[in-house]
């Protein structure tokens, strides 16, 4: 199943991400603990070669620590600096702005050295429903930015000035024009960083079911059963009968299964799934 999805709004929020870069000096790159690695966007590789860089896997609450400490000693080896946050809960928003300040130490330092106090500003960037604008809002102690669970909640840029002085610029989710691959492709679909509306969420759930079954067996028996040597459709298929999903003259509804199971995984009923490791990648 091929993923592909590039609003309009996509396109502009990216020319004018290139534009604000000039005014930030550095940059906080937020990506979801469940695919850290489908979160990086080969097309902003640029953007982020150009400044001093925070990655933040957000939704951390998510997954098991071991998985996000894992991801966060990856990207650490490559040289990043890494904060595991859950976005929903203030008590990361310290964490964040330390290690803000530290990858602008030097900056701050030699503004410091001639008696002027520097704050930081920084622009958010990540893919859709990561959770930059609750981050933002964590950070700020209050509700300035929109947000919500589905992609394309924030549609243009705004600043933030935080209480101590640093200003962030929350900015638009953007996903590539390609995606890296086609499991990249289903990896961003199911934590909800492409609209469900532009894609087939039978053939999604499909790819979700097999993944359980593959990745996550234990899990996916312990909430649906076993469906020993079935197919994706026919496991669905069971599913929809179970949970009373069913159209007039009894056929199985498997459009409503399928949304029951991605609503199933992205709100954890399956576990603290983990959709890829750093040994995969
Ligand atoms: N469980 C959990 N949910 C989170 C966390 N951070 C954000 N969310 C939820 O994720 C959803 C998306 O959050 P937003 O902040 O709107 O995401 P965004 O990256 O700004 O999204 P776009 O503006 O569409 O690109 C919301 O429902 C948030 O409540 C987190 O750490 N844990
Ligand atoms: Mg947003």
């Amino acid at each position: 199943m091929i993923i592909q999805w590039f609003p309009g709004h996509m396109a502009k929020a990216k020319r004018q991400m290139e534009e604000s870069l000039k005014k930030v000096d550095s940059l906080v790159y937020v990506l979801d603990a469940r695919a850290p690695y489908s979160c990086i966007n080969p097309e902003f590789s640029d953007l982020i070669e150009s400044k001093p860089v925070l990655y933040v896997i957000n939704k951390c609450d998510m997954v098991e620590s071991s998985d996000a400490r894992a991801w966060a000693a990856h990207f650490e080896k490559t040289g990043r600096k890494v904060v595991l946050t859950s976005g929903t809960v203030g008590r990361d928003a310290p964490k964040v702005l330390s290690a803000l300040n530290e990858i602008n130490r030097e900056k701050i330092e030699r503004n410091a050295k001639k008696g002027i106090r520097y704050a930081v500003k920084a622009m958010v960037i990540g893919m859709p429903n990561t959770g930059k604008s609750t981050l933002i809002n964590a950070l700020c102690r209050g509700k300035k930015t929109v947000t919500g669970n589905r992609p394309g909640v924030t549609k243009g840029e705004q600043w933030v000035r935080l209480p101590g002085g640093v200003s962030l610029l929350d900015t638009p989710g953007t996903l590539s024009h390609s995606m890296k691959s086609e499991e990249v492709g289903l990896h961003l679909a199911f934590i909800g960083s492409v609209r469900d509306a532009v894609i087939d969420t039978t053939e999604l759930s499909f790819a979700m079911i097999e993944f359980f079954l593959r990745k996550f067996p234990q899990n996916f028996e312990n909430r649906y059963g076993t469906f020993e040597g079935k197919t994706g459709r026919e496991i669905l298929s069971e599913i929809a009968k179970k949970r009373g999903f069913v159209r007039k003259g009894g056929e199985a509804d498997l459009d409503k299964a399928a949304l029951a199971v991605i609503d199933d995984f992205r709100k954890q009923r399956i576990g603290k799934i983990i959709l890829e490791t750093p040994d995969e990648i």
